[in-house]
């Protein structure tokens, strides 16, 4: 069987990901349609040898589509995913519109497959934070259960987009050029204040919600509860921006319902599906965002027993947020729809 698949924001970074992605897992695909804002239509881009042209995506864009992916931001997804829905496409989308949404399932393979059978239409990705964070915790939930996760992030600038990737690079050079620094677009886009991110790091990743945490950290909290399936469990993250392209790297203290041993640990962790351990340090060895770059794996390193609590355990946590973070977890999903359909 081959499906009519549709990519909206398809000349965004997780869009561009997305295409690469289907190509190389050679996705069975009938019809590959490109779309995105009118900025951008007319693009071409090839895909197996083949040029496409993008075109402008709109409400009637679906119409014989089976799977569409959105990255093109919350409002094109809350304009157009219910019109794909309508069409009888189902859409995976990677923003935060139906996230919390109840009847929406919030979905990471290793984590919750069978959620994606419950869909009405709409499966939502999972911020990419989220996602390398429930992916390294799930085989710890299965065996101990999980009480409580105190996350702190090291989030690279392409989260923030192709234009926080330039400002970081053009920072850089001005810095050392020893030039005027002009912040354009970190931390928030939208807001009026801008600070400089080469050479520093910026304790804010979207905007402030009231209880004084920022969106970015409220995300793994409330998105982890939903994906793990337990709102029981205690969630405090700081979310912070520093200067690298393509990598999340989290600092994880985690709190465990039951006694452990840091070797079975390390065990469901090395069988555990789309987890690299990388957990010597008589030979250094342990996730680098430089090395997980283009990678599709969440990269689990650094793991050593709290010295306090005794169910307390620590580790680093490293994933491409474009790949597993977005892209990689979106394809998964339409590979379990295309599996089930075939
Ligand atoms: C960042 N995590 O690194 C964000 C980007 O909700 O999908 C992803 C935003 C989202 O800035």
């Amino acid at each position: 069987v081959k499906f009519n698949v549709a990519v909206v924001g398809a000349t965004g970074a997780v869009g561009e990901q997305i295409i690469g992605l289907l190509e190389k897992r050679d996705f069975p695909i009938a019809k590959l349609k490109l779309l995105s804002s009118p900025r951008s239509a007319g693009t071409v881009i090839n895909f197996k040898g083949q040029d496409i042209v993008v075109e402008v995506a709109t409400p009637e864009s679906f119409e014989g589509i089976d799977i569409a992916l959105f990255s093109a931001g919350g409002d094109v997804s809350k304009a157009l995913a219910p019109h794909a829905v309508r069409h009888g496409a189902v859409c995976i989308d990677n923003t935060n519109a139906f996230r919390m949404d109840p009847g929406t399932p919030l979905v990471v393979p290793e984590v919750n497959p069978e959620q994606i059978d419950n869909h009405k239409g709409i499966i939502a990705n999972p911020n990419c934070s989220t996602i390398q964070m429930v992916a390294a915790l799930k085989p710890l939930q299965d065996k101990y259960g999980i009480a409580r996760i105190i996350v702190s992030t090291y989030q690279a600038v392409s989260g923030a987009g192709a234009r926080a990737i330039d400002e970081l690079l053009r920072q850089s050079k001005e810095v050392l050029d020893g030039g005027e620094i002009n912040p354009d677009i970190l931390p928030v886009g939208s807001l009026p204040v801008k600070h400089q991110i080469a050479f520093n790091a910026i304790p804010q990743i979207d905007k402030f919600n009231e209880n004084g945490y920022t969106l970015e950290e409220m995300k793994m909290v409330n998105e982890t509860k939903k994906i793990m399936g337990d709102d029981s469990i205690e969630v405090t993250a700081t979310c912070v921006r520093i200067p690298v392209v393509y990598g999340h790297s989290e600092s994880i203290y985690v709190e465990l319902k039951s006694d452990y041993e840091l070797d079975e640990v390390r065990e469901l962790l090395l069988n555990a599906p789309g987890i690299t351990l990388q957990d010597d340090p008589s030979s250094q060895s342990y996730p680098l965002a430089t090395h997980a770059a283009g990678k599709p794996d969440v990269f689990v390193g650094r793991l050593r027993r709290d010295l306090g609590a005794k169910r307390g355990l620590n580790m680093w946590v490293v994933s491409d947020n474009l790949m597993k973070g977005a892209a990689w977890n979106a394809v998964q999903i339409a590979e379990i729809i295309a599996s089930q359909r075939s």
